[in-house]
């Protein structure tokens, strides 16, 4: 049974941002589950989430949160499993503050962080930890990455012709 993907957020105010992250895993065949979880306003339901990920079968955990967010680093303060942080623009500081509050953990418990608003790269990242136990999902990822590549060449030979080159 493959591995899945725990997609943790801390209000429901943030699904939109996070949206993008389940559709790239709908689109490359991961399974996810979501739950909302805070980690100032229900600190023991994110314990309980992170102590039981592992034996759930979740690989990876995305930890999607604004402002001063710490509820990767909570998430990952009860769990061995990889933690990445989608910082979700909110607020005074549009993100920023959740992206650091990421990116500078102090040593012994790392979380991984996509940039401010990263859903989508949230997604590929869980899907490429998955893969390296997974040869079927990094079939599928490969394909992905090619037509990704074609569509580069299409989007070459648009420009060139709207704009009369060769
Ligand atoms: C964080 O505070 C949540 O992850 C959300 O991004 C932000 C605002 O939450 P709400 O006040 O909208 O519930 O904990």
């Amino acid at each position: 049974m493959p591995l899945s993907v725990l997609i943790v957020m801390g209000s429901d105010s943030d699904l939109e941002q996070i949206t993008p992250a389940w559709k790239v895993l709908e689109s490359l065949g991961v399974d996810f589950e979501v739950a909302v979880a805070s980690a100032h306003r229900s600190p023991d339901r994110v314990m309980a989430l992170a102590r039981t990920a592992r034996e759930k079968g979740f690989g990876v955990v995305l930890a999607a949160a604004g402002g001063a967010a710490h509820l990767a680093g909570v998430f990952a303060a009860h769990t061995t499993l990889p933690v990445v942080a989608v910082p979700i623009v909110m607020g005074t500081l549009g993100g920023v503050d959740a992206l650091l509050s990421a990116v500078q953990m102090p040593g012994g418990v790392p979380i991984a962080s996509v940039g401010i608003g990263g859903a989508r790269n949230a997604g590929y990242f869980a899907a490429a930890i998955l893969s390296a136990t997974d040869p079927e999902l990094a079939a599928r990822l490969e394909a992905f990455r090619l037509e990704q590549t074609s569509k580069v060449g299409e989007a070459d030979a648009r420009v060139k012709s709207k704009l009369g080159k060769k």
